[in-house]
């Protein structure tokens, strides 16, 4: 498979994608959620694979969300370059394609790890967040910023979210905006290791030998059972990519973008409260 965003191996019973676009933090594009996509979608129907990582390519970012370069009042351009071969795809707007990619890790019966070696941040956390597992460098940085760029995510990001650190955590993460380390993740429940920036690599690789030692249908079993409480936020999370679509185009929303990008705080005072 040839893809422009993303690295994708398959080796030892393991995928691994790494969101390649380490210059602008693996922050995220239409056409990284369509490749992703296709390499989840690879590595479900592989009966080799066992178990799934995702990372982000270099030592600063696992990813920072959506990409605010390319971000307007249509939402997120979409690239015109080589496309990942799903058809239509190119078409979604970028909180759709997030979505799926949210959903397919959910539901692809194998788990999903997630090896975060720097800042998961936005749209780049809740990547993290609904992975089965999260090993995290003690340099990782976690975060939601939606509230202060004018974005948000009302479905997994908050409402899954709640259920891992509970309700008022989640409440503090995204209406503060602020950032917690690997030791403050690991103390809310968020990741499940936190290793030095050295060894995250072998122990990611180490966690997914045990997985891989195990019964493929039992854990593929469990997967679902874990999935079935929290099923409804998919519902949820649906008619929350609608509202944010639409709050894309609105000035509000606009300010919170172009404060980011001018680097200045953004001015939402004219906006009723
Ligand atoms: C990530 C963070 C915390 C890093 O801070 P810092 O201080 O270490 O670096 P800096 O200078 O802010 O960023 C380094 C470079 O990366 C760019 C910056 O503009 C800067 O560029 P230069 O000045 O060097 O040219 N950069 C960082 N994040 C970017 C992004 N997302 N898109 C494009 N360029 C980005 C800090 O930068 C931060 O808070 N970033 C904001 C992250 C953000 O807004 N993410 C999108 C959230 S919305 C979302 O992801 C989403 C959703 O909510 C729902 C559905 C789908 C997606």
């Amino acid at each position: 498979m040839k893809f422009q965003d993303i690295l994708y191996t398959k080796y030892d019973g393991k995928a691994r994608v790494t969101i390649n676009r380490p210059n602008k933090l693996n922050a995220f594009t239409n056409q990284t959620l369509q490749e992703m996509i296709s390499a989840l979608l690879d590595a479900w129907t592989d009966k080799n694979i066992g178990v799934i990582i995702i990372t982000g390519a270099g030592d600063r970012a696992f990813s920072v969300g959506g990409d605010q370069s390319i971000r307007s009042k249509d939402g997120y351009a979409t690239s015109n370059s080589e496309k990942s071969g799903l058809e239509g795809l190119e078409n979604l707007p970028l909180a759709n394609n997030h979505a799926m990619l949210l959903q397919i890790i959910r539901t692809i019966p194998k788990p999903v790890v997630a090896m975060v070696n720097g800042y998961a941040i936005g749209g780049g956390h809740v990547i993290h967040v609904v992975c089965d597992l999260s090993v995290a460098s003690e340099k990782a940085k976690f975060g939601q910023v939606g509230p202060r760029v004018g974005s948000f995510d009302a479905g997994y990001g908050s409402a899954y979210l709640a259920r891992i650190v509970g309700e008022k955590k989640a409440r503090e993460i995204w209406y503060l905006c602020q950032q917690y380390t690997a030791e403050d993740a690991l103390k809310m429940g968020l990741v499940n290791k936190v290793v030095p920036p050295e060894n995250l690599e072998e122990e990611v690789e180490k966690m997914c030998d045990t997985l891989l030692s195990h019964s493929p249908t039992a854990l593929a079993a469990l997967k679902a059972s874990f999935n079935a409480d929290t099923e409804a936020i998919w519902g949820i999370h649906s008619i929350a990519g609608i509202a944010l679509n639409l709050y894309y185009g609105t000035d509000e929303a606009m300010e919170g973008r172009n404060a980011f990008m001018e680097k200045r705080k953004p001015d939402f005072s004219k906006f009723r409260k």
